[in-house]
């Protein structure tokens, strides 16, 4: 509900034709999936993320030019920038900050309930959005994910569960990502998204997401077919991300 009160607030500041307008709302965005592909890179979408609703805040850093930058030294696929501002501390400068510090795909991280925070992400840098399966609708799923495909974006969802699979399997999501925290309690399990990896198409790009804290964990989930892994807190709680990036892939 907060999300829906920000996005009105939002619109009352520019307009979608202005959004339109803006220079990196026109450029062609880097591919998910050739970059997940790419040999030479490692699976690992690296999220900048200052605060959690679980954790409180992580690190509440604002150098986030350098840590993209480092990340992206260390191969990793692609970055993650939350934009939410009331649970995660994120803003849509951070976004802009990474888009001109990188030359990889970049997530705009954020709860999307209304087709202006797609045309915003665009606008504001980002190559991938976010689509939470547990926050919207199927039809939205299908609607938000056609516009942010025309638009020349790519489409990861989010899912926790089987029904939440079975329900929005549309050609206009490029990855499908399994959250293996529970967004209602928090609690963290590894183990969704090895139950849920044989029963992702293979049209999708796999990702699992959240609670990933060591390099095991990799291996496990790339034996069962996941491509991507997406990982915050991990680096983020360390006093040098960057640091902390390089000592987990070596
Ligand atoms: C990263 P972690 O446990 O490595 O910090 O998790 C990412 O998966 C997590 O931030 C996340 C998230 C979300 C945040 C996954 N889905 C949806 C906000 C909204």
């Amino acid at each position: 509900q907060h999300k829906r009160i920000e996005v009105a607030e939002a619109k009352k500041g520019i307009s979608v034709d202005e959004l339109k307008e803006k220079s990196l709302f026109n450029r062609t965005c880097y591919s998910l999936r050739e970059s997940v592909l790419d040999l030479d890179r490692n699976g690992i979408i690296a999220e900048f993320k200052r605060a959690s609703p679980s954790k409180g805040i992580i690190n509440d850093r604002s150098d986030v030019s350098e840590i993209a930058k480092a990340y992206e030294q260390n191969h990793v696929s692609a970055i993650s920038v939350l934009t939410d501002s009331e649970f995660f501390k994120g803003t849509l400068d951070d976004l802009v900050a990474v888009r001109e510090a990188v030359k990889i795909p970049v997530l705009r991280k954020e709860f999307i309930v209304d087709p202006f925070q797609i045309t915003e992400a665009k606008a504001y840098g980002a190559d991938i959005i976010l689509l939470i399966a547990a926050c919207l609708s199927s039809k939205e799923i299908k609607e938000f994910s056609a516009y942010a495909k025309k638009i020349g974006l790519n489409v990861l969802l989010e899912i926790h569960n089987e029904e939440e699979l079975k329900d929005n399997k549309f050609d206009t999501i490029d990855a499908i990502g399994v959250n293996n925290r529970n967004l209602i309690d928090f609690s963290v399990s590894i183990q969704h998204s090895l139950d849920l990896a044989s029963l992702i198409p293979v049209q999708y790009i796999k990702v699992s997401e959240s609670g990933i804290s060591d390099p095991d964990t990799i291996k496990l989930l790339k034996n069962e077919g996941f491509q991507a892994f997406l990982i915050g807190e991990n680096f983020m709680k360390t006093e040098d991300p960057a640091q902390a990036i390089q000592d987990f892939v070596k």
